[in-house]
Order: C-alpha cells, then sequence, then structure tokens
C-alpha cells in the first residue's frame, strides 16, 4: 500500500510537474505573443509616422474646397468630395487632372485664393462643354470630362449669375 500510495504520489507529483511545466511554457508562448504585438504596434506608429505628412497635410486643401465651393462635406463615413477632385489618386499626391493642374498654376501662397483664381478664369479645364465655375456650381467634376451638368452651360451660367455669380467663391 505504501509503494502504491508512493507510486500514486510520484503519478500527483509528476502530473503537476507537468501541469507547472504547461502553465510556464504557456506563460513563456504569452510572453512572446505580448512582445510580437508590441513590436507590430511599434511598426504600425513608425509606419504613421512615416506617412503622416502625405496622409494629413492636403486634406485642409480638400476641406478648404469643400467650404468655399458649396459641396457637399462627407457624411457616414463615405468622402462625397474626394481628393480625385483635383488628383488623379483617391490618395492625393501628384499628380493631379486638368483642373488641379490650373488650381496649382493659380497658387500664390493660399489654396484658398488659387481655388478661386481657377474659377475666375472661366476655363474649361477637362474640355467637356462646361467651364469650371459652371461644373462646380453643378456640383460636378472640372477634371474629369465623363463628369458633367444634366442641363445646359447657358441654363447654368443664367442660374449662377442669380446666385451671385463668381464672387460666391470668393475665399472663405
Ligand atoms: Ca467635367
Amino acid at each position: 500500500m505504501r509503494y502504491s500510495g508512493s507510486r500514486q504520489n510520484n503519478a500527483w507529483h509528476n502530473n503537476r510537474l507537468t501541469l507547472k511545466q504547461a502553465c510556464r511554457s504557456g506563460i513563456r508562448a504569452g510572453y512572446s505573443g505580448q512582445g510580437l504585438v508590441s513590436a507590430g504596434f511599434i511598426v504600425l506608429l513608425a509606419l504613421f509616422f512615416f506617412f503622416w505628412p502625405v496622409a494629413v497635410a492636403r486634406p485642409s486643401y480638400r476641406l478648404q474646397a469643400i467650404n468655399q465651393f458649396n459641396l457637399v462635406a462627407d457624411s457616414g463615413g463615405v468622402r462625397v468630395v474626394t481628393c480625385q477632385y483635383c488628383h488623379l489618386s483617391p490618395n492625393g499626391g501628384a499628380s493631379w487632372n486638368a483642373f488641379g493642374d490650373r488650381v496649382r498654376s493659380s497658387f500664390k501662397g493660399s489654396i484658398g485664393e488659387a481655388l478661386y483664381q481657377a474659377l475666375v478664369a472661366m476655363e474649361d479645364s477637362d474640355g467637356d462643354g462646361y467651364a469650371d465655375i459652371l461644373e462646380v456650381f453643378a456640383g460636378t467634376l472640372p477634371g474629369d470630362p465623363n463628369s458633367r451638368p444634366l442641363v445646359t452651360a447657358q441654363f447654368l451660367m443664367k442660374s449662377l449669375e442669380k446666385a451671385g455669380g463668381v464672387d460666391i467663391y470668393k475665399p472663405k
């Protein structure tokens, strides 16, 4: 009995050891998992700060255009006016569409003034038959020939003049 009792004790002891070892290896696994999470977080943080100037600096231009052109602001996480209003890429940056190039060539330090001067020029940047200012007034894209108003340019011009003309797009 003693012997078998001792064997039982040994078995219990062995089981305990196994349990302890399992716990230790689990703890070790937990630590290495945490290490990976921390490393991943640091990499993400580094990437954020690396791309921050691209991701954050220019949206102020987009928001200025939305405000100044009386466009519809973002709603429900959907960008109603994307960077492609002026840029070719949905993420902004170089390069620009025809209207974006016009705004750039009008830029002398103030984005608000550059947007205004681009409209004062009364040019049709994308060549779709509608001056940029009429497209801004109608809510279509002045840099995309596939986006154009459904009414005539003459009708839009009369409506714009009634609304106050080009002055309604002065920098705010
Ligand atoms: Ca257009």
